[in-house]
This record gives C-alpha cells, sequence and structure tokens, in this order.
C-alpha cells in the first residue's frame, strides 16, 4: 500500500486524524431564531407541534429557565459568540456594529479553530454579518458575508398584513406559499448544506454552527406547515391578560405598547399571526428534523455534543405587545437543549436522556461550557463560568441568575429560579413570583411583604455596566 493509501485508509477506520479516544468531541451549534417557548416540551402553546425539538430534548437536557443575554438578536449573538454578556461588551442594542463595539473579540469558531478543530456554519448566525475571519468555511460562500442562500419570497407585498406607517418593520406578515420545501430554499439550504458536512468524513473534529432562520419575520412558509393549524381552531396565547399592564410602571407600558398589537387587531389579524408563527416553528422544526437524521447517520452521531438555542422570546399580544425587545419572560425565556456524548473530556459519562433542569442559566455561559466539554483551555477574556455541574446533574446547586439586557443598560430584568425582577432607567421595578405565577401578571415590586426578595434580587444585578458606544448603521 502506498504511504497515502495508509493514510487514506486511517482516516476511513477513525473518521479523521486521531484515533477515536484520543480525538475530541464535535460540535453542533444550533440556532434558531425569535422561537419562544411555543415548542411541545416547553408547553408555550397547546397547539404547536415540534417533534424534532421534543425528540432532542427527550435524548439530552432540556433548560426550562434559560435566558437570553440580550432581548434582540445582535447583542444576544454577540454574547453568545464572544462569551461578553452586554454588561462588559457595551453591544446592547442591534444597530451597534459588532467589529466596531468589539474588534479584537474571538468569538467561538476561531477560538475552536486555533485549538485544533474546523469550524464551519451556515444561515443567520451573527447578525446579517458572516464574520467571515471567525469561520474556516460557510454557506452561503463567506465572502459575501450575507449569511442567507437564495429564499423565495411572495412578488406582490404586503402579502396579509397592511402597512401601518414607516414605523412599521417590513417583514412583519405572513402567508403559507404555494412551494416545496425546496422551491422556498432559505432554510432548507441552509440546512442542506448543514446534513452534507455531517455525512461526510473529517480530518478534525468540527465546530458546526447551524442558523435556522424560522420562526423569525416574515412569516413565509410552505403552505403544508400551515396544514396542522386551521384558523378556526386557533388559540389566544396563554399568557394573555387583558388588564395585565394595569400594573406596570411607565416605562414598562411605553415598551409594551409598541403599536404593533393594536394595528394586527385593527385588522383582524390577531389569530392568523398566531397561527403563521406555529405554521413557521413547525417548518422550523422541519428543517431541524434533516440535521438531526443526518446527525444519526453520521460515523460522527456518538462523538457529538448537540447545542440548541434560541436568541430571544417573542410576543404575540402578551402584555399588548408583538415582537421581541422586552424584559419580561415571555421575551426572555428561551429554548436550549444540551445533549453530551459519553467520553467528553469535561463529562465523560456524558448527559442522561430526558434530563430536565429548572436552574435560571443564561445563554452567555455557552462558550464556556463548550470549551469544558471539549477539554480546550478556557478563554482568559470571558468569565469561568459553565453549565457542566448542571449537565451532570441536573439538580445541582446553582447560586447564579441570568441576566438580561434591553437596548437601554439602564433597563434589564433578572431572572431566578423562582423570582423575575426587571429595572428601569428612571428606577421603577418589577417583581414576580414566577412559581405561581408563571406569565408574569401580578406585579408585587410594591407590596410591603415582598421587599425583602425586591432588596435581595437588586443585588444580582451587575456592579459594572459598560457604556453603550454609538457605531455607524450595521
Ligand atoms: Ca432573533
Ligand atoms: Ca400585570
Amino acid at each position: 500500500m502506498k504511504p497515502f493509501a495508509v493514510i487514506l485508509a486511517f482516516f476511513a477506520l477513525f473518521g479523521g486524524g486521531l484515533p477515536a479516544a484520543e480525538r475530541k468531541p464535535n460540535v453542533l451549534f444550533i440556532a434558531m431564531d425569535d422561537l419562544n417557548d411555543w415548542i411541545g416540551c416547553l408547553g408555550g402553546h397547546p397547539q404547536t407541534k415540534t417533534p424534532n425539538l421534543d425528540r432532542l430534548a427527550a435524548s439530552g437536557v432540556l433548560f426550562r429557565n434559560a435566558y437570553c443575554p440580550a432581548a434582540s438578536c445582535n447583542p444576544s449573538r454577540t454574547a453568545i459568540f464572544s462569551g461578553l454578556p452586554p454588561h462588559r461588551s457595551g453591544l446592547y442594542r442591534n444597530q451597534q456594529t459588532m467589529r466596531e463595539v468589539l474588534p479584537q473579540a474571538e468569538l467561538l469558531p476561531r477560538y475552536f479553530s486555533r485549538h485544533g478543530y474546523w469550524s464551519a456554519g451556515s444561515g443567520k448566525l451573527l447578525h446579517y454579518v458572516i464574520d467571515p475571519p471567525s469561520w474556516d468555511d460557510y454557506f452561503p460562500d463567506k465572502a459575501k458575508n450575507d449569511p442567507f442562500p437564495r429564499t423565495f419570497y411572495p412578488k406582490e407585498r404586503p402579502v396579509s398584513l397592511p402597512r401601518g406607517g414607516p414605523w412599521q418593520y417590513v417583514e412583519t406578515d405572513w402567508a403559507a406559499l404555494e412551494v416545496t420545501d425546496e422551491e422556498f430554499g432559505g432554510d432548507w439550504l441552509v440546512t442542506e448544506w448543514i446534513c452534507e458536512q455531517l455525512s461526510r468524513e473529517h480530518e478534525k473534529p468540527f465546530f458546526l454552527a447551524c442558523g435556522i432562520y424560522r420562526p423569525h419575520e416574515p412569516w413565509f412558509v410552505p403552505k403544508a406547515y400551515f396544514e396542522p393549524f386551521p384558523l378556526e381552531s386557533i388559540q389566544l396565547p396563554l399568557g394573555y391578560l387583558e388588564t395585565d399592564l394595569d400594573d406596570v410602571p411607565a416605562e414598562g407600558q411605553r415598551i409594551a405598547r409598541n403599536r404593533y398589537f393594536e394595528h394586527i387587531k385593527k385588522h383582524g389579524q390577531w389569530k392568523k399571526g398566531i397561527q403563521a408563527y406555529l405554521a413557521s416553528i413547525h417548518f422550523a422544526d422541519a428543517m431541524l428534523g434533516r440535521v438531526l437524521d443526518a446527525l444519526e447517520k453520521s460515523p460522527q452521531r456518538d462523538h457529538t455534543i448537540v447545542v440548541l438555542w434560541s436568541d430571544h422570546g417573542w410576543h404575540l399580544g402578551e402584555k399588548e405587545h408583538w415582537q421581541k425587545f422586552t424584559g419580561w419572560r415571555v421575551g426572555t425565556r428561551v429554548p436550549l437543549i444540551i445533549r453530551v456524548p459519553e467520553g467528553a473530556p469535561g463529562l465523560p459519562e456524558g448527559t442522561r436522556a430526558a434530563g430536565v433542569c429548572d436552574r435560571a442559566v443564561s445563554l452567555v455561559d455557552l462558550f464556556g461550557t463548550l470549551t469544558e466539554l471539549c477539554g480546550l483551555p478556557p478563554n482568559p477574556d470571558i468569565t469561568k463560568r459553565s453549565l457542566t455541574p448542571l449537565l451532570s446533574n441536573p439538580k445541582a446547586d446553582w447560586p447564579h441568575a441570568a441576566l438580561t439586557h434591553l437596548d437601554n443598560p439602564q433597563n434589564y430584568a433578572i431572572s431566578t429560579e423562582h423570582w423575575r425582577y426587571l429595572h428601569y432607567h428612571d428606577g421603577a421595578e418589577e417583581l414576580y413570583d414566577i412559581a405561581s405565577d408563571p406569565h408574569e401578571w401580578e406585579n408585587l415590586a410594591s407590596q410591603p411583604e415582598h421587599a425583602g426578595k425586591l432588596s435581595e434580587m437588586r443585588t444580582l444585578a451587575s456592579d459594572s455596566m459598560a457604556p453603550r458606544p454609538e457605531t455607524k448603521a450595521p
């Protein structure tokens, strides 16, 4: 046998440059966009259909109190990929440009590459950019710095929701499309490329990130995904209460009443919007299913850590709000599922199937979690916190709170397992006992019997708050 044939045979046998026992685990890092708790295993809406999210959760650990570092795409994703929360990075808003605020930050894929991995991504992972130097490979071509592949859009728009004025985001619209998944493109193409990477041999362990864009607006998906949700059957959100804003401070009311919900109701579109969000989630779940199926068939199946997260939540009328950008639980609580195979350096026993963790955790700790699980040196520039103790024992002690920022640095939310606290820049506060009030209907901040809890929650805020530099529009 010629030398290169020996090498090829070696790769074929071990699936890479090192025997399995010495090879670091792969990471499959899956993002969903604007997905709240409307997934079967979190119970956020009784009609949602997410068999693939549910089967992934059943195979690993489901976090039921996971919170985003920020309640919008750019600061949340930047925090997750850099390991730096907004109060350390200064990136609090969608309108700030990541590389102007953080010119030097080494993001997760580059960190993994520097430690022996092949890093690749597809679809929306950062906020509408790829950040090419962070990746070894990308689909679409990273040189274009545009994370979106071909996607079908209706010619005439808006399709369903009339324009209310210049304040309205152009993509707030919904429709069942007369196309197949392949004709639709978008997430189908993103997941197709991810499946190809999972099915081939790799010389190095991989850090492979899959950015599924739905259920981000516009809620246009192939009509097959609307069919399980006939309009006449649609149920309103469980967390909706007509008088809910009565006990919310003025700044909270200002954030809540952003015109969308009023506009949507005025045009008789509330249930149509709910239907389209459910359909978009169902589509995103089906795209996830393709990736999970490819992993099942992959030679790397038993050597791959899987992490699934969403960047923040989403309101569909709760607290008179439609969209994101709020500190309430509906806007900040996210799906987080982690599955670790046996043999991972940081958790040799792997995760047990059907684990459920109720501790309050933040997605900003995924960086430290993954480096620990994979046996990489901890990144000295970020906190050392890792979720590994909870992956080992979901009921382990967890003294930490999760902090979520809004675009004003002094507007933030703090989550513990049973309590939530909201702080506004003018000093106004909200306090909720989510053990008895999971939808945060009764603000307890002004009730004397909860003064002790209020003081305690205040102490969990960060001691220092990075200022927010303004940058050119991204
Ligand atoms: Ca988002
Ligand atoms: Ca209320």
